[in-house]
């Protein structure tokens, strides 16, 4: 329930989120069998990832962070005091605290559809920074979010690291950045800034190792989707003829994860039928990753003007600020 007591997730009379059952029956259904990555993330999959962003190979985490750690003063003048950062999925992570650190910030507001991670992060910011006010807000960040009265009158500055835009195609990518600046209040004629993470193209080999690791985790991320579903929705996926595959497609400049079948198989999901020829794949993510050009036009298309960019020493991550 958000504050204003409205279920986010809709479940059937047997606790079945129907959002859930109905990507997964249409996903199945399809000649490329797709599925959306954020159905990756119950408990088990945010475990994982988070496991993810310690492997040596996913190097996103650090270098992302390497940035915020090396540049809070440019922060600090670009930027400036008293704005009230809106952080767009509230991760647990060290990010969070660098930023506020570097711009003395006038309200800290995270944004999150998951209640339990969103009081969880807020409580440890809170600790952290016991002068700062912090409105945590339970809401599905991808449409506008009306933002707590206390913050309507400050500055406002978006926060969207981790390159978590790459998971998303173009389309929906562009609806977000056109979201984030209705949320932040650039269509009252205010001028927001978002400090936003892009992961940028690198070979090929470096790519396909971060997004499968030699201990498994992220195989384990990606399978855990269909012991989820046969969890979650009565599934009878034999999980041991599913491998984690996670190629490079060139023409789109994405990482994708499938879930690949090692022979025919037949299955039922929520009474249903489905059935897999050795070598089918289920589409389980798309990862882009950015030029810095093509980083800068999808901004723009979102109605973002970049202003600054900062990339880590080995020039693999990119921080952008844009102003709305
Ligand atoms: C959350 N997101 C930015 C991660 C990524 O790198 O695309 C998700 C992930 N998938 C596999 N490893 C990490």
């Amino acid at each position: 329930k958000t504050e204003q007591g409205i279920a986010l997730v809709d479940r059937d009379e047997d606790g079945v989120d129907r959002a859930f059952r109905e990507d997964v029956l249409a996903g199945l259904s399809q000649r490329q069998k797709a599925i959306p990555a954020r159905w990756l993330y119950d408990d088990a999959g945010s475990q994982l990832f988070e496991d993810i962003t310690d492997l040596e190979e996913y190097y996103p985490t650090r270098a992302e962070t390497e940035i915020l750690e090396a540049r809070g003063q440019e922060f600090a003048r670009l930027i400036g005091p008293g704005r009230a950062v809106v952080e767009f999925g509230s991760g647990s992570s060290v990010k969070t605290p660098l930023l506020l650190n570097a711009i003395a910030p006038g309200a800290y507001v995270p944004l999150d559809i998951s209640g339990d991670f969103l009081r969880q992060s807020a409580a440890a910011l809170s600790e952290k920074f016991p002068g700062l006010n912090v409105h945590p807000v339970e809401a599905d960040f991808m449409r506008e979010v009306a933002l707590p009265e206390d913050v309507l009158g400050m500055k406002k500055l978006g926060f969207f690291p981790g390159s978590t835009i790459g998971n998303m195609v173009a389309r929906t990518a562009v609806d977000l950045l056109r979201s984030m600046r209705a949320t932040l209040g650039a269509e009252e004629g205010e001028t927001p800034q978002l400090l936003i993470g892009m992961d940028l193209v690198k070979d090929p080999e470096v790519l396909e190792a971060a997004y499968d690791d030699a201990r498994g985790v992220t195989a384990q991320f990606n399978l855990n989707l269909a012991r989820r579903i046969n969890r979650e929705l009565g599934g009878t996926i034999p999980v041991e003829s599913l491998r984690h595959t996670a190629p490079w497609n060139d023409d789109f400049a994405r990482i994708e994860m499938h879930l690949e079948a090692t022979r025919d198989i037949a299955f039922k999901v929520a009474g249903r039928n489905f059935t897999m020829k050795r070598g089918e794949t289920i589409h389980t993510e798309n990862s882009h990753k950015f030029t810095r050009r093509s980083a800068n036009t999808l901004l723009l298309a979102g109605g973002w003007t970049p202003i600054e960019r900062w990339t880590d020493e080995a020039g693999r991550f990119s921080l952008i600020l844009a102003e709305a």
